[in-house]
């Protein structure tokens, strides 16, 4: 998503040079471009609005307009003109894209509602507001294997989190479906935050085995250890639960072969906000490779 904010009240031809500039130098290929225009007059060129509102229409570009009324309201003019431009200016339909406030300091109210109907034309189709992989937060942490390297992205599916592997032939990235086992629907809106970690362990029994860690899940956390296969399935092999709510288990995840035979012997499992003895000591837990797998 590109986004620009006009702060100005003579927007027209303002608005023309610098907005098409903008949208045309910055943001990726293919991202949703957004304007939001912000004032508290009517323009001073209102000739101009329509090509250039015919312009951002061609170019695609979802327009939110705020209208403040503080100087009508203090001077008791009547603010219909300046409203239907407004109007005119936002995108279709008004409703979703048209804004008013009584005054400048109300602006604050309208914060949570704009960025969540900015937000959601990121959203997975159709103006949802639940994500999918947008605003994942991919690369949240990393870890290198054999064919490439896992990616942590905790923001991915409304903040449950999820792990993706990127290899030289593509990336792989795991159905939503196979984290269901373990991270229930019903539980989603806690944010588990999957891959807030990620590394591996290499097993006698399985080779090399993922494991992610989700500080959050159920608020006490949750360690997976997995495969994640080519066709986007999971094996969850086992998961790992912390036991007190907040202590953010899973944060710290570390493999050590204690006798360099290539194959893990230890699993350490850190729980940094740990309360004991009248504090957050945090606890470090320590599992044999054995009892894991
Ligand atoms: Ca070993």
């Amino acid at each position: 998503m590109f986004a620009y904010l006009f702060p100005c009240n003579n927007y027209p031809l303002r608005l023309s040079p610098s907005s098409s500039e903008a949208f045309q130098k910055g943001g990726r290929k293919g991202a949703k471009k957004v304007m939001i225009v912000i004032t508290d007059g009517e323009s001073h060129d209102s000739s101009d609005l329509e090509r250039v509102i015919e312009g951002s229409e061609k170019d695609n570009v979802t327009r939110y307009a705020v209208a403040v009324l503080g100087y009508y309201n203090r001077r008791g003019i009547n603010p219909e003109a300046f409203l239907n431009e407004i109007k005119y200016i936002a995108s279709d339909p008004d409703d979703k894209h048209f804004f008013n406030v009584s005054d400048e300091a109300a602006l604050k109210d309208i914060v949570d509602a704009l960025g969540e109907r900015i937000f959601s034309l990121e959203g997975t189709n159709k103006n949802e507001i639940s994500f999918g992989l947008e605003m994942s937060q991919t690369g949240f942490s990393s870890h290198i294997v054999e064919d490439g390297i896992l990616l942590g992205a905790v923001g991915a599916y409304d903040w449950n989190g999820a792990v993706l592997k990127e290899t030289t032939s593509g990336k792989v990235v795991p159905h939503r479906e196979s984290y269901l086992q373990e991270f229930p629907e019903e539980l989603k809106n806690h944010g588990a935050y999957l891959g807030y970690t990620v590394t591996s362990v290499v097993s006698k029994a399985l080779g090399r085995v993922y494991v992610a860690g989700a500080p959050r899940f159920n608020h006490t956390g949750k360690v997976i250890l997995f495969t994640m296969h080519v066709d986007r399935n999971l094996t969850i092999h086992q998961a790992l639960k912390g036991e007190q709510i907040g202590a953010y288990y899973g944060s710290e995840i570390n493999s050590v072969d204690v006798n360099g035979d290539g194959v893990t012997d230890i699993l350490l499992v850190g729980a940094p906000m740990y309360f004991s003895e009248g504090r957050e000591k945090g606890k470090v837990y320590v599992y044999s490779l054995k009892e894991v797998l």
